[in-house]
């Protein structure tokens, strides 16, 4: 299902500085330490002609900003994918397909991302025509550039490449995490002022322990993110389990209908 290869990241962008602090820690310093990934990150000025090696300019029809310059952009995009024939080139833009679990996974089987990152108002419009294959956004709000979608996109997809999240094994990712919420976690201490961790993770009991974790990430998503179960394909355990709630509500309500005649009376 995964692609066995190393996925090679290229991102392009007036602030390649950017990307060295994101290179150096966690997860995705070891995947580069254990060359799952490869990453560089190219600056555009690079290929900006002229003295000053100017990357901006004005928008045609006048008004505020500046607009990333074509042909810098353009020379910096063609070099990546000489380098890297087989990557697919994104523009990181609030205009793109939204990033989602889902959409990471499938980027996830790809040889090679190159991400343009734009900065000032945005790329020039013809720069899409046939440099461009698809444009990702991370979510609804104005950014001053493209470079943190780009990081968050490579954070996303990287540890979803075979090995990275050291001992836990990606396809349990498959199975539900992407539209549940993630069930409650504790650690030592058992008591932690004055709150206790729940007796079941400390019985030893697997069986009750995955069932206990299926049951909190649903109570979890239904009662922070209705959406998410609405927009899934319940499993049996998960069908049982709400169907047991909706037994224990209705419980609780027989009980109440009985003092109907007195609430109707106006006797709460
Ligand atoms: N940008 N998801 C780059 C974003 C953005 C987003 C704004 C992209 C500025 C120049 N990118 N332009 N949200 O806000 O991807």
């Amino acid at each position: 299902m995964q692609n066995s290869g190393i996925m090679n990241f290229t991102v392009l962008t007036i602030f390649p500085e950017m990307f060295d602090p994101f290179w150096e820690h966690g997860i995705v310093r070891r995947a580069i330490e254990q060359s799952k990934i490869a990453v560089s990150a190219v600056n555009i000025r690079d290929f900006a002609e002229g003295k000053h090696r100017v990357t901006d300019d004005r928008p045609y029809g006048g008004g505020t900003g500046m607009i990333m310059k074509p042909e810098p952009l353009a020379g910096a995009i063609r070099d990546a994918r000489t380098k890297t024939p087989s990557s697919r080139t994104i523009l990181m833009t609030p205009q793109g397909q939204k990033l989602d679990q889902h959409l990471a996974r499938k980027l996830a089987l790809l040889p090679g991302l190159v991400l343009v990152c734009g900065r000032y108002e945005g790329v020039d419009e013809r720069i899409g025509h046939d440099l461009i294959d698809d444009e990702i956004s991370i979510g609804d709000y104005v950014l001053t550039g493209g470079e943190l979608p780009a990081m968050v996109l490579m954070d996303s997809v990287t540890r979803l490449l075979p090995g990275t999240l050291g001992g836990v094994d990606a396809s349990e990712e498959d199975s539900f995490s992407d539209s549940l919420l993630e069930h409650a976690y504790y650690t030592r201490p058992r008591v932690f002022e004055g709150a206790e961790v729940p007796d079941v993770l400390l019985s030893g009991n697997h069986g009750e322990i995955e069932k206990w974790r299926l049951e909190s990430s649903l109570i979890r998503t239904f009662l922070k993110r209705k959406d998410l179960l609405e927009n899934r394909r319940l499993g049996k355990q998960e069908i049982e389990i709400l169907k047991k709630w909706c037994r224990d509500i209705e419980k609780i309500l027989y009980v109440q209908s009985f003092h109907s005649a007195d609430t109707l009376s106006g006797n709460q």
